[in-house]
């Protein structure tokens, strides 16, 4: 189900051909993490969820991928944190990003940063392109399959940055504050879910969930659970 809502994205012009690449390279490391929310990545959820009721300007990033799989899971979150919603696209196109846009509004959105008035600095072309009060303004950023690059110079910026990202290894896990090792279609909804559970709690309450995470630990508990999995395939003789 999964792949064929890449597939019809890439068919309505929503997702980009390159989306399908990805979308495989995930699918192999979902594949050797189980295909489940792991440990290591409830504890990234939980973090996540404190950091972005603790933001004063949060911002989710939607690309191609994360619009057409997970709609309705974005726009849910950024009701409930209150973090608006920016189209922000790697292979950039106005095309693109309009259509992406009345896809999410068509879902019921209704705070969606629109302009492109400012750039990320030290990134060429086009994909520099965000808004001025959206994601050029905002203290932490959820990005879901981010470009390496764009992630570090959205650190570079000062800016907290929360990656979803199934490659435990990939330079975004390795550069972001938070790594949430698991595919999008179950992340959301656990950041959803703790950020529920969590927004009754004051700031302090909140800065202890998110106080002592440590990222290096989470991405190396990922790896070992990675190991872990794989063993337990090679100890079954057969399927
Ligand atoms: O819509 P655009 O133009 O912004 O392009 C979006 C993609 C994802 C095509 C673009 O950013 C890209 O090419 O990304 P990469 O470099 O292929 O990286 C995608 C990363 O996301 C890889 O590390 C994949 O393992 C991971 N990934 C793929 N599918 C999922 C995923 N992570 C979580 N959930 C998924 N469903």
């Amino acid at each position: 189900m999964t792949r064929e809502s890449i597939v019809d994205g890439v068919n309505q012009g929503i997702t980009s051909i390159h989306g399908l690449i990805a979308q495989g390279r995930g699918e192999a490391f979902d594949y050797l993490i189980g295909e489940k929310s792991t440990e290591s990545a409830l504890k990234a959820e939980k973090v996540a969820a404190a950091k972005l009721l603790l933001a004063r300007k949060p911002v989710i990033s939607v690309n191609g991928n994360s619009a057409a799989l997970v709609p309705d899971e974005l726009i849910r979150l950024s009701e409930l944190i209150n973090a608006p919603l920016e189209v922000n696209l790697f292979h950039r196109t106005e095309e693109r990003v309009n259509k992406i846009i009345r896809h999410l509004r068509n879902r019921g959105a209704r705070n969606i940063f629109l302009k492109s008035d400012a750039r990320i600095p030290g990134i060429e072309h086009d994909r520099a392109k965000v808004d001025s009060h959206g994601i050029f303004a905002a203290d932490v950023v959820l990005v879901p399959l981010e470009d390496g690059d764009r992630c570090k110079a959205l650190l570079d910026m000062g800016k907290t940055v929360i990656a979803i990202d199934l490659n435990p290894l990939s330079r975004t896990a390795r550069y972001a504050d938070i790594t949430i090792v698991d595919n999008i279609t179950r992340a959301l909804p656990n950041i959803s879910g703790f950020a529920e559970e969590l927004k009754c709690l004051g700031q302090e309450e909140l800065q202890d969930i998110a106080r002592g995470y440590d990222n290096r630990q989470t991405l190396s508990l990922a790896i070992d659970e990675i190991k872990k999995n794989m063993e337990s395939f090679v100890d079954l003789s057969k399927p």
